[in-house]
Formats: C-alpha cells, sequence, structure tokens
C-alpha cells in the first residue's frame, strides 16, 4: 500500500507520491500504471517528493508514458502546495531542486487562505543546444520555419528546462491538434522531442494556447508550455512581458522579468487522497 495525493491546477491533473521516508524502484513502471485513466488512478504525470542536499525538497515527474520530464509547471504549484498544506514546511517559499535546476515556488496567502502559488520558473534557455533544435547551435530560434505533412509552420523553440515548440496560429479553438501534435512532437528538429504550443494572440496581454505534451498528447493545460509561450511572444514582438494565457482548463499569468526570470501564477487543488491497492509494477 502507498499513500498518495491527487492534485491538479487548471485540469493538468497529477498523482503525488511522498517518498521522503522510501524511495520507490521504479517510478517509471509506476507512472504508466497509475496514470491510466481506465486501471489506474488517472493522471497526466506523477509527482514524485523527494529529500535534496541542494534545495529544501527535490521534485521529479513521470508523464503518462513513463518518461521523465525535467521539469512541470503546473506540477511544481501542486507540489509547493502539498509541502504547505499537509505541514511539511511552514515556509510560504522554499527552494526546490528539479531537473531545470533549483526553482521557487511562493504560497500565496490572502486572509490566511491559500489563493494559488507564485513560481519563479528561472530563466528561459533560447539557444538551439540548449533546447535542444538540430541545426541551431549558438543561435536563437525565433521565427523558423518547419514542415508537418507538407505544410510549413512558424514556429520558435523555448527551454524552460524542457522543450517546447510555439506555433503562433490564427484559430487556435480549431486548430487539428489531436491529429497534428504527435507529428509535432516526434518532428526530427527535436531530438528529445518537444511540447507543441497552438498560440492565438488575443491582444498584447491576452492568448489562448493549446497545448500537445511531450509523452501525454493533449493536456487542458501546461504551466512551462506557458512561460515558453509569453517568452516566444515577446521574442516576436506579440506580447507585453506580462500576459494572461488562456488554457483549456483555466488561466495561467505570466511575467518575464526584467532579471530574466520568468513568474508562473496560478492555482493547485487537492483532488483527493487515497492508497494505491497494488504497486507491484514499482515494487513498493
Ligand atoms: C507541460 C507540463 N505539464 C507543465 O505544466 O509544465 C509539464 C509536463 C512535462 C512535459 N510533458 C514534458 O516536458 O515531457
Amino acid at each position: 500500500m502507498k499513500n498518495f495525493t491527487k492534485w491538479q491546477g487548471c485540469g493538468n491533473d497529477f498523482v503525488l507520491l511522498d517518498c521522503l521516508q522510501e524511495d520507490i524502484q521504479d517510478y517509471a513502471a509506476l507512472a504508466r500504471k497509475v496514470c491510466d485513466r481506465h486501471y489506474g488512478v488517472g493522471a497526466d504525470g506523477i509527482l514524485v517528493v523527494l529529500p535534496s542536499d541542494k534545495a529544501d525538497f527535490r521534485m521529479r515527474i513521470f508523464n503518462t508514458d513513463g518518461s521523465e520530464a525535467e521539469m512541470c509547471g503546473n506540477g511544481i504549484r501542486c507540489f509547493a502546495r502539498y509541502l504547505y498544506d499537509f505541514g511539511l514546511t511552514k515556509k510560504t517559499s522554499f527552494t526546490v531542486e528539479t531537473g531545470a535546476g533549483i526553482l521557487v515556488p511562493e504560497i500565496v496567502l490572502a486572509d490566511g487562505q491559500v489563493r494559488g502559488v507564485k513560481v519563479d520558473m528561472g530563466e528561459p534557455h533560447l539557444l538551439g543546444e540548449e533546447i535542444p533544435v538540430v541545426g541551431f547551435d549558438g543561435q536563437k530560434v525565433i521565427n523558423q520555419v518547419m514542415t508537418v505533412e507538407d505544410q510549413e509552420y512558424h514556429f520558435t523553440a523555448v527551454s524552460m528546462g524542457n522543450p517546447h515548440c510555439v506555433i503562433f496560429v490564427d484559430d487556435a479553438e480549431h486548430f487539428p491538434i489531436y491529429e497534428l501534435g504527435h507529428k509535432f512532437e516526434t518532428h526530427e528538429l527535436f531530438p528529445r522531442k518537444t511540447n507543441t504550443e497552438f498560440v492565438e494572440v488575443k491582444d498584447r496581454k491576452h492568448v489562448r494556447m493549446r497545448v500537445w505534451e511531450r509523452g501525454a498528447a493533449v493536456t487542458l493545460a501546461c504551466g512551462t508550455g506557458s512561460c515558453a509561450t509569453v517568452v516566444a511572444g515577446i521574442l516576436n514582438d506579440k506580447l507585453d512581458r506580462e500576459a494572461e494565457v488562456e488554457l483549456d482548463g483555466g488561466k495561467l499569468l505570466i511575467h518575464w522579468a526584467d532579471n530574466n526570470h520568468v513568474f508562473m501564477t496560478g492555482p493547485a487543488e487537492l483532488v483527493f487522497s487515497g492508497e494505491l491497492a497494488d504497486c507491484e509494477a514499482a515494487s513498493c
């Protein structure tokens, strides 16, 4: 038996496993099993709470297909709220070691109630080899052309620790994301695959975005993708430094500050707690 909590941030949902006391052998197998919406709990990924010798806590995230992501924006808000609400820390701001470096979430309180979580997501990485994108070493990848199914698309690539391919479209609502998302994810330009955001700019402070996530397909929201979207919008002179990203499952406020750090503010909600009856796959 293993206790878990289920969380969602803008409808991007996660099973959180507290492994501060005891580690699990095979997170990839457990993620595939637990994330299944018929045979498991159902989630877009699992979040693992671990001790860290570099920060207050360490977060690992595994996608539904078992692949490990460097970072997860919606996940880290849920992760932070778990630590605060369940009394693992009394601090409202603390450090979290992730595959994208040490990040700093801050619990947003009003009248003693948690209203959301604001996260210093660190600096975006823009050079081709950092994202990575093939053929762009030493260069930023802004408004370049790629071909998918014989059609040309303009894309801007950004890493928020994990890779993102941002495509500005006229009509995000009707973009055939289910048909084409996987083709972007596995495009030869992106050797570590990519998350892909389809973005309609409403005005300089407001975009509508839909996402195809690497390792998970279409999800209702993407935190790192929202950060990448606003960074790409600024690089293409379509957005101001602070903008709201409207996702299928909610809204996130993103600010690319003067110190080059990206700040993301949004909700994180506990859905339920439970016990995994059988986590044999992970020998726990
Ligand atoms: C998009 C994401 N859910 C978030 O909120 O940032 C991150 C999940 C990881 C993503 N699928 C990846 O980089 O493989």
